[in-house]
């Protein structure tokens, strides 16, 4: 095709082909999306999105975790629009700042809640989670250098978790496709199983009692990898990307106990849980255990913009400034002024609207309540949420809770279809429909949402039996 001027209008096959033409996309088959051709988005509004035909969607996964605040806020556009006539960027690397990038830090320390005697009053800036967790990795394996225990180097994460797509960011992950192609994990990162207890609890167990067990998987791999040699222990509040996997409330406090007993590292990632998601500025409050470094990207900007980056606790910020030197270490884009600007933004929009406190309070318990409706269909094994993310199991057997094996994929995409040829937007991870909507929406909103979902599965309830599959 010939040079495109960005004043052109292009029809949507126009848009497909070029698409299929020159954008690789991420976490895709490329030929076979050129065979589809790419549904083209084109404007968001409030809590929907609309694509080149013109048909509307709720978009009830906030763009892709992170659109918090909503579609077509003007006072995130004004704020890059006012940074960028003022800096639109200057570099942080040699004896310089930036006013954006300082408030937003003395904001997100004042904001992240000290817990005993560990608390965040620094940030270490990225564009995005991937990159934020790499500079965990350069942090942590550094820190333990500095106090002379350089044979710490394993970092535990967990199998299904998602930590982002960099080399560094996929090893921590547990996702097996990723580790894959690429040879990866690299060296001295290691997995234990995710706290999955509809998948994983047995016979009997309550889920009490499943999340003591799940959390003493870290303790028998700190033991076989040799204490000596365990520099920090990785994982989401809640599993986001591995299909919303909540944990038992007893789950995060035993992880801290034993964290605790070998003296290593605790890592949360949150990256889709923070800035409101559960309820609160950071999930660790909700789960009540005590991070030394909180990863962020997504919902600081409510992705209006890249940015990401690490609350590093006194722990681990101390022994970096006192005795550290340099850090060999950076971005060019940390501390990017119109990024930072945009979260300040961001945050005074959020705590005027006080989203996490709704998402905490009534709305997340009408959200809740609604929810929970949908553990009388047929289709579903277990529907859960926690503030604004859920999820559900679709269930071949309900009353014997079996599952759809080798066909889970398939189910979810059946499913997913459904959603999106009525206007939903609800992600499909193997056999569970998740979501994580806008912390905006309103009750009428959350209805709405409901009637969508409960439409999709009964089409696709109606679909299996005519596949032959339920
Ligand atoms: N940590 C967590 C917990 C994430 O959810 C990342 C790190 C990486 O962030 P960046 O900004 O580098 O993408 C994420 C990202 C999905 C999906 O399929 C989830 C994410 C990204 C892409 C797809 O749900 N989360």
């Amino acid at each position: 095709m010939n040079a495109i001027n960005d004043k052109q209008t292009l029809s949507t096959r126009d848009i497909q082909a070029l698409d299929s033409a020159h954008f690789l996309h991420p976490f895709t088959d490329f030929k076979d999306l050129a065979a589809r051709g790419a549904r083209v988005i084109t404007r968001g509004e409030g809590i929907y999105v609309w694509d080149s035909e013109g048909d509307k969607m709720l978009d009830a996964m906030s763009g892709l975790w992170c659109v918090n605040v909503g579609y077509g806020r003007k006072e995130l556009a004004d704020a890059a629009y006012q940074q960028m006539m003022t800096l639109p960027f200057y570099n942080s690397f040699f004896q310089t700042t930036n006013v954006p990038a300082v408030k937003l830090a003395a904001r997100l320390a004042a904001l992240a809640p000290k817990v005993g005697e560990r608390s965040f009053e620094h940030v270490f800036y990225s564009s995005s989670g991937s990159e934020s967790n790499d500079s965990n990795v350069r942090m942590v394996r550094r820190y333990w250098d500095l106090l002379g225990q350089p044979r710490r180097k394993v970092i535990i994460g967990r199998m299904n978790a998602y930590h982002g797509s960099t080399m560094a960011g996929a090893s921590l992950g547990g996702m097996t496709g990723m580790h894959a192609q690429g040879d990866l994990p690299i060296p001295n990162i290691t997995h234990i199983e995710q706290p999955y207890f509809f998948e994983k609890g047995l016979p009997g167990e309550t889920a009490d009692e499943f999340g003591f067990r799940a959390a003493r998987w870290l303790e028998e791999k700190i033991l076989a990898v040799g204490p000596e040699r365990v520099a920090a222990f990785i994982g989401e509040p809640v599993q986001g990307a591995g299909g919303v996997i909540i944990p038992p409330a007893t789950y995060w406090p035993e992880i801290q106990r034993i964290v605790d007993k070998y003296g290593i590292l605790l890592i949360s990632d949150e990256v889709i849980c923070a800035f409101g998601r559960v309820g609160h500025w950071f999930a660790y409050e909700k789960f009540g255990y005590k991070p030394d470094l909180v990863t962020f990207a997504k919902g600081v900007t409510s992705g209006y913009i890249p940015l990401g980056g690490v609350m590093v606790g006194n722990r681990v910020a101390e022994v970096l400034i006192e005795k550290g030197g340099e850090f060999n270490h950076g971005y060019t884009y940390s501390g990017h002024p119109v990024a930072c600007a945009v979260a300040l933004a961001n945050l005074d929009l959020m705590e005027r609207e006080q989203l996490p406190q709704r998402v905490k309070g009534e709305l997340g318990a009408y959200f809740a309540r609604r929810y929970a409706e949908l553990n009388e269909h047929p289709l579903v094994g277990l529907a859960e949420t926690c503030g604004f993310m859920a999820g559900l199991v679709l269930v071949k057997n309900k009353q014997t809770r079996e599952r759809f094996g080798s066909d889970a994929t398939l189910v979810g995409m059946v499913c997913r279809g459904h959603c999106f040829r009525n206007g939903l937007i609800m992600r499909a991870v193997d056999d569970r429909m998740i979501i994580a909507p806008p912390l905006v929406m309103t009750t009428s909103d959350i209805d709405e949402m409901m009637r969508l979902i409960r439409l999709a599965l009964d089409l696709t309830h109606k679909d299996l039996k005519e596949k032959g599959l339920l």
